[in-house]
């Protein structure tokens, strides 16, 4: 009886250390593979390998189904969130974009961007940020918006904010951020591969983290068409910043052609409060923009957010509250820029 039970005891102790030691075989084995796949995938290289310059736009006809099967093989997370599978990105990217009623534009927009953006090997997640239909289109708003709730989802370190309807043409335009804001829309299809005139920071622009603090963001008060971009250009200015361009022949950009926006007509009040827009840097931005997400859906290869937005709530707010009131001083350079804009028929 008591052999048996002693028996008993040192089948059990010898299982036990087999038990034990398959346990550390595995752990270490476990170690190995990790320490080698985190080994083996290196920093991206500051210059991608698989560039092919410039390409070609063309429209999509297919379906969203026919792109997430298109973009199975890139692996993206759910809410599409991209990354290149052959080395480590050097920045998280997120891109934004201010929307309403572009389906097909956002459709060629889904077919254009992710293949170019893995050739230039740039980890991104693309954001739609829908207004909702009531009210007046609020472009700068939406993008406010996109920059904050993206924050939500990731740790994002460049920001680039970018119209539905332009479409970057070659892949040496890279998608990336450095310390000063880039403007990437260089050389514009519909202005014949050039600029309406030299401050238009319009259609692309990439910021780092640190200059949408460093500005406050955007204006929240432009409501409905035109001045929100300029309007940008001076908040840089107020904190010592300019936006840098590619050179022309990488900055080049399609844009079809298309009518006007219904919900986005010419806004009156954009010559005043271009010209006051240093005045409001500190109270009208990321610190005072009013609006509540109605809706995010988590697609399969991108993030659609719905935002609904209160004109007067936004218009009451502190920087609302000084944008057309405020004893403003504008600078020469100011008036010289408006009236360049005004003898052009901008306004
Ligand atoms: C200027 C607008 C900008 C606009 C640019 C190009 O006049 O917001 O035209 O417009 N500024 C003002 O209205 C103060 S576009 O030809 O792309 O429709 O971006």
């Amino acid at each position: 009886m008591r052999q048996s039970t002693y028996r008993r005891i040192q089948i059990s102790g010898v299982f036990i250390i087999l038990s034990m030691s398959s346990l550390m075989i595995y752990w270490n084995s476990y170690q190995l593979t990790r320490q080698t796949t985190e080994i083996s995938i290196k920093i991206c290289p500051k210059n991608p390998p698989f560039l092919v310059g410039p390409f070609v736009f063309h429209h999509f006809n297919g379906t969203l189904e026919d792109l997430n099967n298109k973009y199975q093989k890139y692996k993206p997370e759910l809410g599409g969130k991209f990354k290149p599978l052959e080395c480590k990105p050097r920045e998280k990217v997120a891109i934004i974009i201010p929307y309403r009623e572009r389906q097909r534009h956002l459709m060629d927009f889904l077919s254009h961007m992710p293949p170019m953006l893995l050739r230039q090997q740039v980890e991104f997640t693309i954001f739609v940020i829908e207004q909702d239909p009531l009210g007046q289109f609020n472009r700068a708003l939406m993008t406010n918006v996109g920059y904050l709730e993206a924050l939500k989802q990731d740790n994002y370190s460049c920001f680039i904010f970018h119209d539905v309807d332009m479409y970057p043409i070659n892949d040496n335009n890279i998608y990336k951020c450095s310390t000063s804001p880039r403007h990437l829309a260089a050389a514009v299809e519909k202005w014949k591969f050039g600029l309406p005139y030299p401050d238009y920071y319009g259609g692309v622009v990439a910021y780092p983290k640190t200059v949408m603090e460093k500005t406050n963001g955007f204006s929240n008060l432009y409501f409905g068409w035109g001045g929100e971009d300029d309007d940008l250009g001076f908040r840089l200015a107020v904190v010592g910043l300019k936006c840098v361009r590619p050179a022309a022949v990488y900055g080049r950009y399609a844009t079809p052609v298309h009518g006007k926006d219904k919900g986005c007509p010419l806004n009156p009040d954009r010559f005043t409060l271009v010209k006051n827009a240093k005045s409001r840097i500190w109270y009208d931005g990321l610190n005072s923009v009013v609006y509540t997400v109605s809706k995010i859906e988590k697609k399969k290869i991108y993030t659609h957010m719905h935002i609904t937005v209160d004109r007067q709530k936004q218009e009451e707010s502190p920087g609302g509250s000084v944008s057309k009131t405020a004893g403003v001083s504008v600078t020469r350079q100011q008036v010289r820029f408006a009236t360049l804009l005004f003898s052009q028929g901008y306004f």
